[in-house]
This record gives structure tokens, sequence and C-alpha cells, in this order.
């Protein structure tokens, strides 16, 4: 308890939280002038991204039906844009993931945590590229302008990041920097950039020709801070969703109305990504881990005490 009362008490987190209203301001403002609509989170729901990698179960049950914790909201971002009316979407998306106990020491996971997520209908990645490069100066921009005080209480220093920016194959910076890419290419470059190409989800699109090439992608931090956004163009075809789920061994009975929609071939076109909040405000107020960003930190492997 001590931990948490200090934590509440450091007058850092003043600073911390100013900079966190006016970088998500400057999220909000970016998207209400490019035409993006606000979407409410989903928390709990029968259906929700599978995660390809190992955490434990964070689902209740319910009269009888199986509701899961939001881990992302992948499918419902997509399922929204069915509507004709408007072909651009965000949410402010609170995802529990119950990472395993490793992940507590990377200094980037939470296992509850904020994701602005964003899916836009009938583009392609260069235009979501572009649309979040532009998020990302407005965020630094705004950040500078209204919080230089905060900045310099915290000795931060930070620059507008020119655009567009960097884009970067995964395999070519493999191929130079080795499978440990991600780390060392974060912490050599200035800017955020992006990456291409992670085989990953099942709803991330995979070349059809070229097999194995993802039409996806990372934004990075740079100065080592590593991960902050992920996303791709999404797999919208029934057998090619299936064929995926049934090569990662997903449970299909649990995206029965996904699968049904996709049946129909109702999915629509879409391409999105998320960009972690609590990542971003680490890496613009320079702390070294997201748990010090945060009021109430849930960190994987740590008891909560409150
Ligand atoms: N938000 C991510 C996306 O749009 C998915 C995730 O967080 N797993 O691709």
């Amino acid at each position: 308890m001590q931990h948490t009362i200090a934590r509440l008490k450091d007058a850092k987190m003043t600073h911390i939280l100013r900079i966190q209203s006016a970088a998500l301001k400057a999220v909000h403002d970016y998207m209400y002038d490019s035409g993006v609509v606000q979407g409410m989170p989903v928390i709990l729901s029968p259906e929700t991204d599978p995660l390809n990698h190992p955490h434990f179960d964070a689902s209740v049950d319910y009269y009888g039906q199986r509701l899961h914790l939001t881990k992302s909201m992948i499918l419902h971002k997509q399922l929204s844009l069915l509507n004709g009316g408007f072909d651009k979407i965000y949410v402010m998306s609170p995802n529990v993931r119950l990472e395993q106990g490793e992940l507590g020491q990377t200094g980037r996971h939470l296992f509850e945590f904020t994701q602005v997520d964003i899916e836009l209908k009938e583009k392609t990645k260069t235009e979501f590229i572009g649309l979040v490069d532009g998020m990302i100066k407005n965020v630094f921009e705004f950040v500078m302008r209204e919080c230089a005080a905060d900045l310099d209480a915290l000795g931060r220093k930070l620059t507008v990041p020119s655009l567009p920016l960097k884009v970067y194959e995964s395999e070519e910076l493999r191929s130079e920097y080795g499978d440990d890419f991600e780390t060392i290419a974060s912490a050599r470059e200035a800017d955020p950039f992006w990456v291409l190409n992670f085989p990953r989800e099942f709803y991330d699109r995979e070349d059809k020709q070229t097999r194995g090439y993802y039409h996806n992608y990372d934004i990075f931090w740079p100065e080592g801070y590593g991960e902050a956004l992920s996303g791709g163009e999404r797999e919208w075809e029934h057998d090619e969703i299936v064929r995926k789920m049934r090569e990662r061994g997903t449970r299909m009975d649990a995206f029965e109305t996904y699968l049904d929609v996709a049946k129909q071939g109702l999915i629509p076109r879409t391409v999105g990504g998320g960009l972690g909040i609590e990542r971003m405000v680490r890496y613009l107020t320079g702390q070294k881990h997201v748990r010090d960003v945060t009021l109430f930190p849930r960190v994987p492997g740590e008891r909560i005490d409150f």
C-alpha cells in the first residue's frame, strides 16, 4: 500500500497526467478533424481477439454465457464498419490481457491498458500510415506547446518527428540487425518509425500470392522505447480466415458470429491498428516503465494492492 500512496502523492505524476491529457486532446481533435467517428469501448463479449501468444484466461460466466474481457476490439471495430454512413472509427479501448509474469520486466507491458484503436474502410495501409503519421505529429506539437513546463520539470526534451515517418520492411531490418532487430532499430532511430510485415494474427491479411508476407505493420518509438502500435490490412474472405484459424489452432466455436458474418461475405475490407496510450505517455515523458505513468498500474506477475 505504501507504494501506491507514494505514487499517488508524487508530484511527478501531476506533470505526467498533464502531458497525457494534452496528448489525448490532440488525438481526439485530430480524429474529429479527420472525420473519424468515436465509438464506445466494449468490455465483455463472447468473441474477442484470440491473441496469438501464451496468456491466461480472463472470462466470466454470465447467465450461462461465457464472456471474455476484451483483449482488443479488433473484431468489433471491423464489424462496426458494416454501417454505410461512416467509413472511419476509433475507440479509446481498455484491454485486459493476463500476460505471463516475465513481461512485467519489459517496461512496456501492463495486463490492463488502453489503446487508441482505429479502423478505416476501403483504405490501404499507405492511407492508414498517412493518417497516423499526422496524428503523431499533432500530438508532439500540441504537447510541446502546451506542456513545456511539465516536460522541463521531468527533464524531457522532445523534437517533432519529420514526416513521413520512415518505413522499413521487417526482413530488411532482420538481415541488418538479426532477430533482435526491434530493440536495436528502436535504440538507433531518432524518430518513431514503421516496420512492415509481421506474421501474426488470423485477421491480419496475408498476401495470397506470396504466402508468408503479411500486409501489416508496427510503429516503434525511438530511444529504445520499442513497440508503439500494431495493425494491418485485414482478411475479409471466410475461407482465408478459417484456414488461418486452423493453422493457429484457434477454437472456431469462440467466433460464431464473426464467422457467420464472414460466411455471408459481409466482413468489410478494412485497415487499422491500435496505439498503446501508456506506451505513448511513457515515451513522451521519458519514463522507464509504463507503471511510472499509470495511477493504478497492473504489471504482469505483480500483486495489485488497490
Ligand atoms: N489493435 C490491434 C489492431 O488493430 C490489435 C491488437 O491490439 N491485438 O490490429
